[in-house]
């Protein structure tokens, strides 16, 4: 399936049916009073994730949604019909923008969560309702009311406990891969990973987390080189960041700061979330480079660092457990706020 973490939509909620003018006609009744009904209301259009969806690929080819209008009134005091919601389905994690991109109109973080971005319109009088005792026979009904129209900016920001950062080629895909049933592409080009995904983490019967790969920053892509810094926003819920670097490579330092440099330049707190740093593809490295660039990452980072590989599994099981426990530990702290 294709991947889309944003889209543009229009939507309408439906007008209000009409009121009507009617009188009452029977037999034998002289001047029968005015029934004409009112107009029924015009459907929402309401938003609503759903566990299963994982991209808003959906709403590329299909940009415009409409609810019906309400039913017009009829004689006999007569009400229209209500018209059906619209209810759009989107994934869990989806964000829903006003026009301008900035406004947050909801944020529907939980399966079943529901919000109405349209609301339809009432239905108009009938002239029933204009009845009065000096106005016995009122010609008067009114249309219905408009419903609500608006651009929409739809934003899917993925749910995963931890965010897997590096440079191309660092290694994330392979990590995702050995830590959980994921199979993302892997190889030894830049950018294999062209679009964010997902994998559950499982370290026993109980714990288990969700871990999201997200393509290669390089410097510069808060200014759109590479594919651009705009899959950060699948780590920005993330409680953890776990920022691989590649050890087989001369400049550890130099392939830290440049992420970071990215991040700071991106925002949204990124550089603020808790982060664990590892060097990865210790088996790709001599004795000696290990100690020094070890060394070297503490001193530019000023923590402890990490060594590990995805492919021979070195040091994964410990950075796992230590990125369960930070995940849970958050997780606390948010039910505690
Ligand atoms: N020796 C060694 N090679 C590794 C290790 N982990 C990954 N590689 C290799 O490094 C290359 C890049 O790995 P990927 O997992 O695709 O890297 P990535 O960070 O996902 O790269 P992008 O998706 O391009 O950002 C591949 O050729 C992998 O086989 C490791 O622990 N040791
Ligand atoms: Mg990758």
């Amino acid at each position: 399936m294709k991947f889309l973490d944003e889209a543009k939509i229009w939507v309408k909620a439906g007008d209000g049916g009409d009121g009507v003018v009617a009188f009452r006609r029977e037999k034998y009744i002289e001047f029968g009073g005015p029934d004409g009904g009112n107009g029924g209301r015009g459907g929402d259009i309401i938003v609503e994730a759903v566990p299963g969806l994982n991209t808003l690929i959906d709403y590329r080819y299909s940009q415009h949604f409409k609810a019906r209008k309400g039913g017009n009134g009829a004689g006999s005091d007569r009400t229209g019909a209500a018209s059906d919601d619209v209810v759009l389905k989107v994934p869990v994690g989806t964000v829903i923008l006003a026009e301008d991109k900035e406004t947050i109109l909801a944020d529907l973080t939980e399966a079943g969560q529901r919000a109405t971005i349209c609301k339809g319109g009432d239905g108009g009088h009938g002239n029933a309702h204009f009845k009065t005792s000096t106005n016995r026979a009122p010609r008067r009904a009114d249309k219905g009311w408009p419903g609500e129209e608006r651009w929409l900016w739809l934003r899917l920001k993925l749910i995963a406990d931890a965010g897997l950062l590096g440079l191309p080629n660092a290694g994330k895909s392979t990590f995702l891969s050995v830590a959980s049933a994921a199979k993302p592409k892997i190889a030894d080009y830049p950018f294999t990973t062209l679009n964010p995904q997902l994998g559950v983490v499982r370290l026993n019967a109980t714990e288990e987390f969700v871990l999201a790969d997200i393509p290669g920053l390089i410097e510069g892509a808060a200014e759109g080189a590479g594919l651009g810094t705009r899959f950060l926003g699948h780590v920005e819920r993330c409680a953890v960041l776990l920022h691989l670097i590649d050890g087989s490579q001369p400049d550890p330092v130099g392939a830290y700061n440049t992420v970071r440099a990215e991040l700071e330049e991106y925002g949204a707190g990124l550089t603020e979330k808790p982060e664990i740093v590892a060097l990865n593809k210790t088996d790709a490295m001599t004795p000696q480079a290990r100690t020094s660039r070890v060394k070297a990452l503490e001193r530019a980072t000023g923590r402890p660092v990490r060594l590990i590989s995805g492919v021979t599994g070195e040091g994964v099981q410990e950075i796992l457990r230590e990125l369960a426990d930070t995940v849970y530990r958050s997780r606390e702290e948010t039910a505690e706020a």
